[in-house]
Order: structure tokens, then C-alpha cells, then sequence
């Protein structure tokens, strides 16, 4: 999740970045970054947007997650800290929102901790569940949990808080930061969980590589099938089962190498998925992830040799994959638009700015600014800034959200669930 400045795992420090970069300088490492950000950019630019605020007579308490059934005509945001599910009507008017749930059990209140994530299943409509993931407090010890819970049938609906059943709990987690925790069914009709790295800073439990335990990982577990005496099946396509090359990773592990996934989705139309990966004093990262991936942490951080003296061992399941693009913490000239704490998007697939579609929208929980990236073919094709920050105003951005229609949300610390609309008088800008 975004990090504080004043976290001790997240602050540019001055120093360890000038020492980072006169150490790449010294080792001669190649930045694919100058090759990434300015690509033959043969796609449409994008256009230039602004944000409004999508539902003004709504406040909410550190919103962190949002999601709804499908065929709902109401949404439903996550509280962080007050551990409490909102619900609301979709209608831009609305002033009335309905405790959904409560938590019934205690959480931790970290600044990355709490409830992070919430997801209905595919099938809500007939069976009533849906998933939350929180930081529990179990008599002191840390651990991250995904739980089931079942609504009722009322309008508006409200959740049986004695219904929870712990589908998943994570080891004790000796650090309070990095804890992912997005949930979100795949179009496969699995449920996709994120967990990060385990905390605290340069992978102190060497987790980023190793694939047999979580951390550091995309899980994806089978709700609907419990088997072998756990809560879940286990998909038979997951690496373990399916790659001869992956037979030692742990069966729920999915891809390996990233240091604290905050925000994964899949794109609506492709069921591709996309994911924001908070890199540590240096890069934040956009990655691409597929079946079996390793995507480099604590290796590498975004397309650089991270810390290489100490020389971390790759897994040996699978080569590491780049991102897809990277943004510094320091501006530089040929990237003045830094940030230091990625929030990832969603691929725009609405119908009011048709020249974002198949765009991945993603954003920066400190800078407030917002980026978009065209990939097509393997390839990117366009990036480039798509709001003005100092004209919109700074968001700290939560969370990126996808309404019914496809149009994109943020859901941010002041409170407001904002939206992306085209600014005003401008129809396009090229970079
Ligand atoms: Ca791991």
C-alpha cells in the first residue's frame, strides 16, 4: 500500500539514493527506463482529463476498496481503519449510505493495515457471498486474513457478521507494512489475493524469490472447491500443478518476485491482469502478470539491479520479467512526473472518453498525479500524464475503482470517491 514519508521503509532517504545511483553509475547497469519511457510512441496519445467529484453528497473513512455484485444497482467501498462496508445507490445524487458490514473481529490499525480489500463472488446473485481481506489482531499476533462472508436478502442488502468462515490466513507477519491486499475474482472464477513481501525494508525474509512460502506473491485459490482439508481448491493450472519447471513452489502461489502489490485488476474485456507493484526507495511499477511469473523483487526494482551486492538468487522456475513501465521517486529530466507510492489502475473500458479505451490507468497515493500506459501487442505504445495535478488538485489516491459502465473511480484520503472525466477544452495531448 502507499507508505508514509515518514515510513522508514518508503522515504527517499537522500542518501541511500545518491549512494543507489552512483553505485548503478559505477557498475555500468543499463536503464531500460530512458528505452521504456520515450518507445516509438506509434499509438493514440492520450487525452487529457481532469477529476470531478463522482458522488458529492458521500464521505467516507480511509475508502480503501470497491467493489459490487454484478447486475447490482448499488456499490459497496471498504473502510479501512473503521473496518465497516458502506453501501450505496449508483445514482450521482445520493446522500444515504447503508452499513452493509462490521467487522467482528479485531484488526490491526497500522497505516498499511486494517481492511484492504472486498470482493463479491461472481455468483452473489444465487449464493450470497462475498470475500473481505483484513489485517487481523489474533491476541496480538499478525496475520492476514481472506474471509467468506453471506448477506441477506433485504433491501439494501446487510451481511451476517456470524457468517465469517476464515477461507485463508497468512504466517504471523512480523511487520506492519506490506500486506497487498487486494482480492478480485478472475474471469477464470478464481479468487486472486495479494499479499506483500513481508515487510519492513530490503526483504529481510528473502520472501521476493522464494516461492514456497506467500509472501511476495499473487495467490490463486478455488473458493468453491475445498479440498485436502483446506478451505479452497487448489486450480489445476496453477504452476506447481501444472509447470514441471514450478513443482516446488507452494500450490497457491501464482507469480512470484513482487515486493507489495497495491492494486490488481483485470481488464474487463481480456480478463488480462494488470498490477501496481510499490518498488522501495528508487521505482514504483506497473507489471503485466501472468501464470508462473517472476517479476524480479528483491532482485531488481522496476528495471534496475536492486542492491546487487547482495546478490539474492533468482528462482530458478522462471526468468525475471520487466515492467511494463516504472516512474522515479526523484524527477529526472526525462521524468519530471515522479511519485513515491503507486496506487494500480484499471484498463479504461467505459464509453465517455473513447480515446482512453485499452488504456491501464494507474496513479501515485503521494504525488496525486495519474498515467496512463497504452500496451498493445507486446508493446507500449503511448504514455504520458493524463490529468494536471496542479489545475485538478492533489488526490491521495487510495484506490482506483471501475463503476458498472466501465468508467473509473478514485477512491482518496479526503474522504470523496472522485472520477475521471475530460477536461475541459482540450481534446488531446501528445508526449
Ligand atoms: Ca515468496
Amino acid at each position: 500500500m502507499h507508505e508514509p514519508t515518514h515510513s522508514p521503509s518508503r522515504q527517499a532517504r537522500p542518501a541511500l539514493v545518491a549512494f543507489a545511483i552512483a553505485l548503478s553509475a559505477a557498475l555500468g547497469l543499463a536503464s531500460a527506463h530512458a528505452q521504456t519511457t520515450k518507445p516509438t510512441l506509434t499509438g493514440e496519445p492520450l487525452p487529457r482529463l481532469t477529476t470531478k467529484v463522482a458522488f458529492p453528497n458521500l464521505h467516507f473513512d480511509r475508502p480503501v476498496a470497491f467493489d459490487f455484485p454484478a447486475g447490482s444497482d448499488r456499490y459497496y467501498i471498504a473502510e479501512q481503519h473503521t473496518s465497516s462496508i458502506w453501501s450505496f445507490a449508483s445514482d450521482p445524487k445520493t446522500s444515504e449510505k447503508d452499513l452493509f458490514l462490521k467487522l467482528p473481529d479485531p484488526i490491526h490499525h497500522g497505516n498499511e493495515e486494517g481492511l484492504l480489500g472486498l470482493a463479491f463472488h461472481p455468483k452473489f446473485r444465487e449464493n450470497k457471498q462475498f470475500f473481505v481481506y483484513y489485517s487481523a489482531n489474533d491476541e496480538g499476533k499478525r496475520r492476514s486474513v481472506v474471509s467468506r462472508f453471506r448477506a441477506n436478502d433485504a433491501t439494501p442488502p446487510a451481511a451476517d457478521p456470524k457468517s465469517e468462515e476464515r477461507i485463508w490466513v497468512s504466517a504471523d507477519d512480523p511487520f506492519e507494512n506490506h500486506n497487498g491486499g487486494t482480492i478480485a475474482f478472475g474471469h477464470d472464477g478464481y479468487l486472486y489475493i495479494t499479499l506483500g513481501d513481508g515487510g519492513a525494508a530490503d526483504d529481510p525474509m528473502s520472501s521476493g524469490q522464494n516461492p514456497r512460502d506467500w509472501f511476495g506473491s499473487i495467490l490463486r485459490i478455488d473458493p468453491d472447491h475445498p479440498a485436502n482439508g483446506k478451505a479452497y481448491g487448489i486450480p489445476s493450472d496453477n504452476p506447481a500443478l501444472a509447470m514441471a519447471s514450478h513443482k516446488h513452489w507452494a500450490p497457491e502461489v501464482y507469480c512470484i518476485g513482487l515486493r507489495n502489490v497495491w492494486k490488481f485488476s483485470f481488464d474487463r474485456e481480456t480478463g488480462e491482469l494488470w498490477a501496481g507493484d510499490v518498488g522501495q526507495n528508487l521505482w514504483e511499477m506497473v507489471h503485466k502478470i501472468s501464470n508462473g511469473g517472476n517479476y524480479g523483487w528483491s532482485i531488481r526494482e522496476g528495471f534496475h539491479q536492486f542492491q546487487p551486492q547482495r546478490r539474492q538468487r533468482a528462482d530458478r522456475g522462471s526468468s525475471i520479467s520487466p515492467p511494463i513501465v516504472e516512474y522515479p521517486h526523484a524527477p529526472t529530466t526525462d521524468r519530471p512526473d515522479s511519485g513515491l507510492s503507486i496506487t494500480g489502475g484499471y484498463v479504461y473500458r467505459g464509453k465517455r472518453i473513447p480515446d482512453l479505451r485499452g488504456v491501464y490507468v494507474y496513479g501515485d497515493y503521494d504525488s496525486g498525479r495519474i498515467w496512463g500506459v497504452r500496451y498493445e501487442k507486446g508493446k507500449v505504445t503511448a504514455t504520458g500524464e493524463l490529468i494536471d495535478v496542479k489545475q485538478s488538485g492533489k488526490l491521495n489516491i487510495a484506490s482506483f475503482a471501475e463503476d458498472r459502465d466501465g468508467e473509473i473511480l478514485i477512491l482518496a484520503f479526503d474522504g470523496r470517491i472522485h472520477q475521471l472525466v475530460r477536461a475541459p477544452g482540450v481534446s488531446s495531448a501528445s508526449r
